[in-house]
């Protein structure tokens, strides 16, 4: 039984904007929406080093090879980061990748899409981390230090990724027509998916409720959207791309685009597992894991025999 003066004081703490530390009392429902949270992030930056790492052998240039290269090792970076603050909460990173490798912890639903031509790359940037970051320098701000000061370092790191993509993207709109037609292609395969990563609309997003009073989010998956909306709108007019949305149109009264139906149906499909590539990513994980058991089991063997060495000497 919780005690309601411990709930109290933690609800208190956070109302005035103080952070949550790991030796902090917190209700078991906080640490487990953050176990479930944080770890599909961690796991989101690990698979979504995948359609990426695809094409770092065909980037067109080594200029462009090398950035790429330090993009997708920034992902996994954000991965460890994210792993490792999930640990604070007294779970196991193994368990962690043992819920993804079987499919019963999510991650991003955008990360099931292919990477069919190198204009993906500049989309990816330009679009997927840049509605990654319109999320998590809300998420900065939350309750929990651990995940916020990871956040912090990771929203840095996206928004040198976002101009990479971005430049991508301006690069080849300013080429040319076939070009500025593969720019345009990936806006038309991309766009809908990153509005969509940002979770489903607030009427159908059972946990926002609970996490907003926590303030572990710190706005409603539909405000983020809208901002992530009015900030890329003009970037495409800017390099001359269309938004794939023939109802997307500025409001004058509220300053603020309006955009047509989103497709809910596709995203409820591609999160239980049925997106396009799905499978294949999952599959790419469990590999990698498999392929990797011998340097865990020499890395473990060898701090043994050190700790043996230490005790000996
Ligand atoms: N994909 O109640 P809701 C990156 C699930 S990686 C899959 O609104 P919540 C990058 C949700 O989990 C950045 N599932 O959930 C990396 C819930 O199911 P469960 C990734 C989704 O948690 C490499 C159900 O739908 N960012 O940038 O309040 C290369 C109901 O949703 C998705 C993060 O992970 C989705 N898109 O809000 C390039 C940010 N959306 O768990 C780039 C951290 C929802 O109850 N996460 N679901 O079974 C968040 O901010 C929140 O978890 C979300 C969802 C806004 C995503």
């Amino acid at each position: 039984m919780e005690d309601a003066k411990q709930l109290e004081a933690f609800e208190a703490k956070i109302a005035s904007g103080q952070k949550i530390e790991p030796k902090d009392w917190m209700p078991e429902a906080y640490r487990k929406q953050l176990v479930r949270m944080m770890s599909q992030h961690a796991h989101s930056e690990i698979v979504g080093m995948l359609p990426e790492g695809n094409w770092i052998t065909r980037a067109p240039n080594l200029r462009r090879k090398a950035i790429l290269l330090a993009k997708v090792q920034d992902e996994a970076g954000h991965g460890l980061y994210l792993y490792s603050a999930t640990e604070t909460l007294g779970v196991d990173r193994a368990e962690l990748l043992a819920q993804l490798h079987t499919g019963k912890a999510k991650y991003s639903s955008i990360f099931n899409y292919p990477t069919l031509t190198w204009a993906d790359i500049g989309a990816i940037g330009w679009l997927v981390d840049g509605a990654a970051i319109m999320n998590q320098t809300a998420l900065a701000r939350g309750s929990y230090g651990p995940y916020c000061r990871a956040m912090i370092r990771i929203c840095k790191e996206e928004s040198f990724h976002n101009r990479q993509g971005y430049e991508i993207m301006m690069s080849l709109a300013q080429g040319t027509p076939e070009q500025k037609a593969l720019a345009q292609d990936a806006l038309n395969r991309w766009w809908w998916p990153a509005i969509m990563m940002l979770g489903p609309s607030d009427d159908q997003s059972p946990n926002s409720d609970q996490l907003m009073r926590w303030k572990v989010k710190m706005e409603s998956n539909d405000a983020i959207r809208q901002r992530f909306i009015d900030r890329t709108v003009p970037q495409a007019d800017f390099i001359g791309l269309t938004i794939p949305d023939k109802d997307m149109k500025f409001d004058e009264k509220t300053g603020h685009y309006t955009h047509g139906p989103i497709n809910w149906d596709e995203f409820f499909d591609v999160i239980k597992g049925n997106g396009p590539c799905n499978a294949k990513r999952l599959k790419a994980r469990v590999d990698a894991d498999k392929k990797g058991a011998w340097v865990r089991e020499a890395a473990s063997a060898y701090a043994a025999k050190q700790a043996k060495e230490k005790q000996v000497a």
